[in-house]
């Protein structure tokens, strides 16, 4: 299991575990705690940061709120969960593995009439972070799933293979517009996009060269999750541009050591070279 995790992990670019690998009273609590989020009901007191959907805002739209667990005690436990860290660290060999960053994705069921905004455009999410991070880091997501996530309630798709596309085209998480023409595919290769389906309390594992997007939710329940950006010892932060996505990474609250401890005192550690595929 272990071994083969591994190996479709870096073969594909991706690795989705269908069946719970959490506890369920732990997701059952953060689904709650999303839909308080979601009512602007803060437990800890504080509210997350700036955000693209905000309480009052269109129900019908897709709902991404960002670092859900500065408001909320229980998604706060569920990110801190030591087996998203275990399997983080038998995937990449990691000595240390911590969340830097988290966002809330609830993705409501609509009418497939097409004017609904909740689809999620092909992307990278390098694109997002490349000046935020030295360039060989090894940054990964966990996207845990909070409802079950079948084919209808617009799974995350992955593109098998694409995390070693040297240059495949950064994407755009907000396009509705789910149009693969811009990217390119080296000729050896194909486009092949797999579904990332799995019960509630699964989760999948993505590189964050890994091509990935979503479809509408035509199903008649919300597709909930929590898309967990994490980190291992081949990383170091390089904010060029003052972004800030890498400002929590010393609050143990916002951003837990999941696997293994700190690497040294400054927390920045050599990174690996650059991948050349
Ligand atoms: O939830 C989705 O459909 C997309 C999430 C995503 O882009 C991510 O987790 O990196």
């Amino acid at each position: 299991m272990t071994q083969d995790i591994r190996t479709r992990y870096h073969h594909n670019g991706f690795c989705i575990l269908k069946k719970p690998v959490l506890d369920s009273d732990c997701v059952s609590a953060a689904r709650q705690g999303m839909d308080m989020i979601r009512a602007g009901e803060y437990d800890t007191g504080t509210p997350p940061e700036p955000s693209p959907w905000n309480p009052g805002d269109d129900p019908k739209a897709l709902c991404k709120i960002e670092q859900p667990q500065q408001a909320n005690q229980a998604i706060r436990a569920l990110i801190g969960s030591s087996e998203i860290g275990k399997l983080a660290a038998t995937i990449t060999g990691a000595k240390m593995v911590q969340v830097w960053w988290v966002q809330l994705l609830y993705k409501p069921p609509t009418s497939d009439d097409g004017t609904a905004q909740t689809r999620v455009g092909w992307h990278q999410d390098w694109n997002y972070w490349r000046t935020t991070w030295a360039p060989s880091s090894e940054l990964l997501t966990a996207w845990v799933a909070l409802s079950e996530v079948t084919e209808t309630s617009g799974p995350m798709q992955f593109v098998a293979g694409s995390h070693a596309w040297k240059e495949a085209g950064g994407g755009d998480f907000f396009s509705q517009h789910i149009d693969r023409s811009s990217f390119s595919v080296p000729e050896d290769q194909s486009w092949r996009e797999i579904p990332a389906v799995m019960e509630a309390g699964g989760l999948s594992l993505h590189d964050k060269r890994t091509l990935h997007g979503s479809g509408q939710n035509t199903s008649d329940e919300p597709r909930c999750s929590l898309a967990i950006h994490l980190r291992t010892d081949k990383s170091r932060p390089a904010d060029s541009e003052g972004h800030g996505l890498t400002r929590f990474i010393d609050d143990a609250d916002m951003c837990p050591i999941i696997y293994g401890g700190r690497v040294d005192s400054a927390f920045v550690v050599a990174a690996t070279p650059e991948i050349s595929a």
